[in-house]
């Protein structure tokens, strides 16, 4: 059976389970924290993140590669879409916020989040102010621009529309909503996302790994 090394609460190890769970494939969540430092991992996964997925003699890193080889192994259900620049523009959603916008969006969650519950430390608010007032902005207004109004963004529910709402999930229980009147295609996106059946039933068993209450 494929294993997942990861834990709930990663917006890229969701991404992992969503796409197993939206494709029905049975998998193991082998319990893996990030930033732990642990020798035997870093021999799977030598830039010691989370997830990894292992199919068999294949092990693999990294949730956009991971979910690019779970779209090609088990391609139906599809999670993205047949048309090559749609297809192209998908993998730009998710470079795009699997980098600067997971920078920023779980750059609140870390400093609200992680700081006081898992490192027992003061969270440091002037950043949280610039990452809300200066920095995430511009990126919302880009993807308000992108995000239709109704609907998913290329139609069907796929891993762009999963992997552009995920890092604001995670600013989410942090106390951080996007605001709809501002952005009010990406806030509705984000909601809809979240209320989709895989990817809701993932944020309940998140919600009860992380002791939140939903
Ligand atoms: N590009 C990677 C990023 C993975 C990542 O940064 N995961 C975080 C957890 S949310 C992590 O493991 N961080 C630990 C570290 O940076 O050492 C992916 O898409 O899987």
């Amino acid at each position: 059976m494929i294993k997942v090394y990861g834990v709930h609460g990663s917006p890229f190890v969701r991404k992992v389970f969503i796409a197993l769970d939206f494709k029905g494939v049975p998998y193991e969540i082998v319990r893996q924290m990030p930033f732990s430092g642990d020798q035997d991992y870093l021999k799977i996964n030598p830039l010691g993140k989370v997830p990894t997925l292992v199919d068999g003699d294949l092990t693999l890193a990294d949730s956009k590669v991971i979910c690019r080889y779970l779209e090609r192994a088990y391609p139906e259900p599809a999670l993205y879409p047949a048309d090559v620049a749609d297809n192209a523009m998908a993998d730009w959603y998710e470079e795009l916020s699997g980098n600067q916008v997971t920078e920023l969006a779980t750059g609140i969650f870390f400093q609200r989040f992680m700081r006081p519950f898992a490192f027992k430390e003061e969270p440091d608010e002037e950043l949280v102010s610039r990452i809300i007032e200066e920095r995430l902005p511009p990126m919302q207004d880009y993807l308000e621009g992108q995000v239709p109004a109704e609907g998913f963004r290329f139609g069907a529910f796929g891993m762009a529309d999963v992997a552009i709402a995920s890092p604001f999930i995670n600013a989410s229980y942090a106390g951080y909503e996007v605001d709809d009147s501002r952005w009010p295609s990406l806030a509705g996106l984000i909601t809809r996302v979240k209320a989709q059946p895989h990817v809701a039933a993932v944020l309940e068993k998140e919600a009860r790994a992380m002791g939140l209450s939903r």
